[in-house]
Order: C-alpha cells, then sequence, then structure tokens
C-alpha cells in the first residue's frame, strides 16, 4: 500500500486483529470471529459482509453539544484540507486492513471536503476517489455503500430533494450524481440514500403532499442517471422517524416500502435497516428487519444499538447476543443479505480516547454478530423453533383454512364455517417455551 506521506502509520504498535477464539483473554483478539468458519454452508465473512463507517470512525470527533472533540486525528496536521483528507484515506484504509474486514462505506464529505464551488467539490471528490480506488486495489477492500451527505451544510436545514426552495433540490441532485459516479468509479455494491432532513420541523408550513411527491420524482432520477452510467448494485432507503427532523417521511420500514411503491421504485430499491432507527421508531430492530424480509427488500444493515435508558440515536457498538441472534435468524430466513452487509454505523463514546478504543469497539460488534450467526444457525437447524412457528398455522395448510387463504370463499362462505359454540379449544402460543429455548441456546 502506498500512503501518502511518507509510512505514516496511524495505529501503531497495533498489528492485524487475530481470531483465538472464546478462550482467549487478549483484548485484541476474536473470540467468535473466525472469517473463514463454515456456518449454514458459508463462511462467516460470507453471511456477515462487515463494513467500517467512514464518518464515525474516521470523522467523528466525539463532539456533542455540550463540547468539544475529544478524540486526536493524527492525520489533520496540514493546512490544506485535502491533503488531511489524503492522509485520512491511509489512516483509514490501514484501520481496516489491520481489523480484517471486507468492506466500508461513506458519504462524499466524509472522504473529501466540500470546496468553495460546486465544481471544486467534485474535483475534491474525484482526488480522493483515485486515491481509495488505488487502496482498495492494494488492500482487496471493498465498498459496500456510497451516499451523498444532504444534511450537513447549511442549505439543507429545509431538506434536500423535499426543500420549498428549488435551488437546494437542485444542489442536492448535483451532490448525488457526483457520489453516484464515486461509487460506481469505486465499485459500490449499493447507494444509500438517508433522508436526515427530509421531514419537518412544523406541519403549519409544509405542503407534505408536495415535498414526498418531489422525493419520489428525485429518486427515480437518481436511479435513471445510476442506470445510465453503469450501476448495477440495490439502491437503498433507511428508514429512521426523527432526528434531525422533528418528523422525518421515511419514518419506518413499513412507510418506506408503501412510499417505494406509490413511486415505482420497488423493483430497483430496497431498505437498509439501522438498529437504533428501528428502536426510535417504537419498533425492534428484528421487527423492521422481518418487515423489510417479507416484502423482499431486505438490502442491508446499519448494525448499531441503542440505550434503553434515553431515546437518542446514540449509535453504539452492538454487544448484545440475544438482538443479533434474533437479527441473524432473520438474515438467515432470507437467505442472506444479498449485496448488502452489516455496517458499523456505530460510534466511540466520547470518552473512549485510547487508539485501540476503535478496534476494540469492532471486534466487540463483530464478535456478537459472529456468535448471533452460530446461535441462529442453531436454532434454525436444530431447535423446536421453526416448527412452533409453523405449527399455530398449521389450520392453514390444508382444507377451508388453505382455500380462505388462496383466496377461494367469500365471507357467507366463511361465516357458514363458524364454529356452532362460541366457546372453542384455545391453542396456546407457547412464548415462554420459546424464550427458554433461546436462552439454552445462547449458552450452549
Ligand atoms: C444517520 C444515518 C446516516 C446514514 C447515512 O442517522 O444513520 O449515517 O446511515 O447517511
Ligand atoms: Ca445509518
Ligand atoms: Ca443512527
Amino acid at each position: 500500500m502506498t500512503y501518502y506521506t511518507g509510512k505514516t502509520e496511524h495505529f501503531a504498535g497495533i498489528g492485524k486483529i487475530p481470531f483465538e477464539g472464546r478462550k482467549s483473554d487478549t483484548p485484541l483478539a476474536y473470540k467468535f470471529y473466525d472469517a473463514n468458519k463454515v456456518v449454514a454452508g458459508k463462511t462467516m465473512a460470507e453471511h456477515l459482509r462487515f463494513a467500517v463507517a467512514y464518518w464515525h470512525s474516521f470523522c467523528g470527533t466525539g463532539a456533542d453539544p455540550f463540547g468539544a472533540g475529544t478524540r486526536n486525528f493524527s492525520w489533520e496536521k496540514h493546512s490544506d484540507p485535502v491533503d488531511n483528507a489524503m492522509e485520512k484515506l491511509d489512516a483509514a484504509f490501514e484501520f481496516i486492513t489491520k481489523l480484517g474486514v471486507p468492506y466500508y462505506c461513506f458519504h462524499d464529505r466524509d472522504m473529501a471536503p466540500a470546496g468553495d464551488t460546486v465544481a471544486q467539490s467534485e474535483a475534491n471528490l474525484q482526488k480522493l476517489v483515485a486515491a481509495a480506488k488505488e487502496r482498495q486495489n492494494s488492500t482487496g477492500v471493498k465498498l459496500l455503500w456510497g451516499t451523498a451527505n444532504l444534511f450537513s451544510h447549511p442549505k439543507f436545514m429545509n431538506g434536500a430533494s423535499t426543500n420549498p426552495q428549488f435551488e437546494v433540490v437542485a444542489a442536492a441532485a448535483a451532490q448525488v450524481k457526483a457520489a453516484l459516479d464515486a461509487t460506481v468509479a469505486l465499485g459500490g455494491e449499493n447507494y444509500v440514500f438517508w433522508g436526515g432532513r427530509e421531514g419537518y420541523t412544523c406541519l403549519l408550513n409544509t405542503d407534505m403532499k408536495q415535498e414526498i411527491e418531489h422525493m419520489g420524482r428525485f429518486l427515480q432520477m437518481a436511479r435513471d442517471y445510476g442506470r445510465s452510467i453503469g450501476f448495477k448494485g440495490a439502491y437503498l432507503v433507511e428508514p429512521k422517524p426523527m432526528e434531525p427532523s422533528k418528523h422525518q417521511y421515511d419514518v419506518d420500514a413499513a412507510t418506506v416500502i408503501g412510499f417505494l411503491k406509490e413511486f415505482g421504485l420497488e423493483n430497483d430499491f430496497k431498505l437498509n435497516i439501522e438498529a437504533n432507527h428501528a428502536t426510535l421508531a417504537s419498533h425492534s430492530f428484528t421487527h423492521e428487519l422481518q418487515i423489510s424480509a417479507d416484502a423482499g427488500m431486505l438490502g442491508s444493515i446499519d448494525a448499531n444499538r441503542g440505550d434503553a435508558q434515553n431515546g437518542w440515536d446514540t449509535d453504539q457498538f452492538p454487544t448484545d447476543i440475544y438482538q443479533t441472534t434474533e437479527a441473524m435468524m432473520v438474515v438467515l430466513q432470507n437467505g442472506g443479505l444479498g449485496s448488502g452487509g452489516l455496517n458499523f454505523d456505530a460510534k466511540l463514546r466520547r470518552n473512549s480516547t485510547d487508539a485501540e478504543d476503535l478496534f476494540l469497539a469492532h471486534i466487540g460488534g463483530m464478535d456478537a454478530f459472529a456468535r448471533g450467526l452460530e446461535i441462529a444457525d442453531q436454532l434454525l437447524a436444530n431447535s423446536a423453533l421453526p416448527s412452533l412457528k409453523s405449527d399455530r398455522y398449521a389450520s392453514f395448510q390444508s382444507g377451508n383454512g388453505l382455500k380462505f387463504a388462496n383466496g377461494e370463499m367469500d365471507l357467507t362462505a366463511l361465516a357458514a364455517l363458524a364454529p356452532v359454540n362460541e366457546e372453542m379449544p384455545l391453542v396456546s402460543g407457547k412464548q415462554e417455551l420459546i424464550e427458554n429455548i433461546i436462552n439454552q441456546y445462547l449458552y450452549k
């Protein structure tokens, strides 16, 4: 790998993270993630397709509304922001390869700074994309998805494609076009739309119908442009109910699926489900995954978690094996994630300031999903869970139940099949048994 400035090692003293197994006490080693271990016919690496999020890992300073950043970026030492970006790219690829993760994800502005003009911003991005391509080629690291940051700049304060000001919509188009170019140039396997400010803060001054129509039109145009330059991957919409908007149009998976169908986007678009966004929408992570999978639209996952004590988008690294087990059951039953993967859209805590902390955080997240994958596979292959679920619906597998399910009777015919007595035998849902089985397998 060729480094931009000399051969600065940004994570000095940390080597390639090895797999050592569950008995190991080495902090900087995997306990469960064994990339080549075969589970349910595929390697862990093939199932999990982990990605590092450029923004949190290499741009997030730890700043919050009450205080300045706490992380020290060794690559921020040049007077020219493009030089800083070039050295940050070195640091990013050093980190990703030491971690042994196959993919990364980025926003245009994470990788390259904006210039004074649209043309300058595009030139900056192209320069960084060319350098990223070299590093991808020399390391084998790939791009899971690219996206455009349409929420940080002040001009996006009223949204991007849903902005009431046409000039802002056009500015958003310029950024999406350039980000699609960048994604295609880097062989990106997906392209994400997260509508952070596509929503409103006050309904009284908002023409919601018009704004949502503009969003649909914008996505159609983006889809067509991407296909015209050879993008063959999946477009992904990432639901989130709020934050930074009071109300975001892409509230949850069901809302997004309805929106995509309304605008004829359902064949090109899938969903990118983030765990913490699910909980912000008062759903569970599994609920959002299942809704998407049932619609044939589970595209990719932003792997993180919230904090049960508060309602923010805390973007913590996933550590809860119960949750990763449930998630991986949905993924396995979905036949995998296709071109998607598990992107750690997660950040270090503000007071995690050691260089190794970023490694420890990813190791923990990867081990949590690797263990979740193993348990999910055992539950599906060996436990009574699948049959406990399907047996509940046995009465629809033949006879009149099947006729009903196939739409072969009307309400009068269905009503005529009602049992004579109001009382009838009840069939238990067996929830406690299912929960006991899961706990048994967690520690098997
Ligand atoms: C923010 C979102 C964002 C998207 C990409 O809450 O998670 O980071 O994943 O724009
Ligand atoms: Ca996300
Ligand atoms: Ca989030």
